[in-house]
């Protein structure tokens, strides 16, 4: 049986209901990918990370590198992530992040991880992808190398380009901006001595991308480069996102790092927008992020105690300033 070129499953023609499922067993891709590649068509599949035990499984047997992928708005989701592997830090889609700030400041997190080494990249801008490689060929055990990390980090996109830069092969993998994209391991040889795995990300739990309608992910994930919004607030107010959430404040200076796409209300007096969501009452300090994960993160300038209402199902917490 041969696997879906695109996204890694195995090619079925019994059911078309499931995944995998092809007219023609020997079509290249699954229906599927056929329709995201096609007609950005996509069918949201309900992943767990029960599926993924099995692939963290083989990646640690093998000890091989891994290049461990994260969203530069979602640095955070990888903190407790434990693998006994080497991994080379890679910090995806630089082009999105306000100018300004240092790649630096950025690599400077932590992780429980064994990391070798540490880059920022973009492939989109194919910022930084030759000296990503050299990275590779410096630690890699063998000729595999694995690609692992949340959903929608940019595993597969960062592949493709990687096909397109090194090798002769076309770029195949299915990349969208819904999550679980890739189903199963999939091997992409480079060259003669480079073979990248892309494997399913892992799903991140409290992120906004498990709740959020294919309308609202083309909202929240950022198409160009942020160009943060800024409110002086001098007087009590609340200021609505989106309709995703409220933050009410009385006297500071908030930067909104997030989608160019949101839209934001602002209210002077009481308002009720909202009122039936999670209400966190968070005691931030002063130069700290509030980050909504998955969505980005607000710099709060000086300490307030300051509400957010929000889905229940969306973690947020505070954090000392990336900025
Ligand atoms: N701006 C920007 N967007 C990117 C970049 N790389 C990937 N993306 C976008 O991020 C989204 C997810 O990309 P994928 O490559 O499918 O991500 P993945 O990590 O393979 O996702 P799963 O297969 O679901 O685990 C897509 O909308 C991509 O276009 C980048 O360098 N810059
Ligand atoms: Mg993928």
């Amino acid at each position: 049986m041969s696997k879906c070129a695109g996204c890694g499953i195995l090619l079925q023609n019994d059911d078309a209901l499931k995944e995998g499922y092809t007219k023609n067993l020997d079509n290249k891709f699954c229906e599927r990918c056929f329709r995201i590649k096609n007609y950005n068509e996509y069918q949201i599949v309900d992943k767990t990370n029960d599926d993924f035990t099995n692939v963290f499984k083989e990646i640690e047997k093998s000890r091989n590198l891994v290049l461990l992928l994260v969203d530069i708005l979602d640095l955070d989701s990888i903190k407790d992530l434990e693998l006994t592997n080497d991994v080379v830090l890679v910090i995806t889609k630089s082009d999105v992040w306000p100018t300004g700030i240092s790649d630096k400041n950025i690599l400077n997190i932590k992780t429980k991880l064994n990391v070798v080494d540490k880059i920022v990249i973009s492939s989109l801008k194919n910022y930084n992808l030759d000296e990503l490689l050299s990275k590779i060929k410096k630690h890699q055990k063998s000729k595999n190398v694995y690609v692992v990390g949340f959903t929608n980090a940019g595993k597969s996109t960062m592949i493709n380009k990687f096909l397109k830069n090194y090798s002769e092969k076309d770029d195949n993998l299915t990349v969208s901006a819904m999550p679980s994209t890739t189903l199963d391991m999939l091997k992409i040889p480079i060259d003669n001595d480079l073979t990248i795995i892309d494997t399913p990300g892992l799903i991140e739990e409290g992120s906004i991308y498990n709740i959020a309608s294919s309308e609202m992910l083309k909202k929240i994930i950022p198409a160009s480069r942020i160009n943060p919004k800024i409110y002086q607030v001098k007087v009590w107010q609340s200021i609505v996102v989106s309709d995703i959430f409220r933050i009410d404040a009385a006297d500071n200076n908030l930067l909104f790092v997030m989608s160019n796409a949101l839209t934001y209300d602002r209210f002077y007096k009481k308002t009720d927008r909202l009122e039936n969501l999670n209400k966190i009452t968070l005691n931030v300090k002063e130069n700290s992020d509030i980050v909504i994960t998955g969505l980005g993160f607000i710099k709060v300038k000086k300490a307030e105690v300051i509400d957010i209402y929000i889905d229940k199902r969306i973690s947020v917490y505070t954090r000392k300033s990336l900025i």
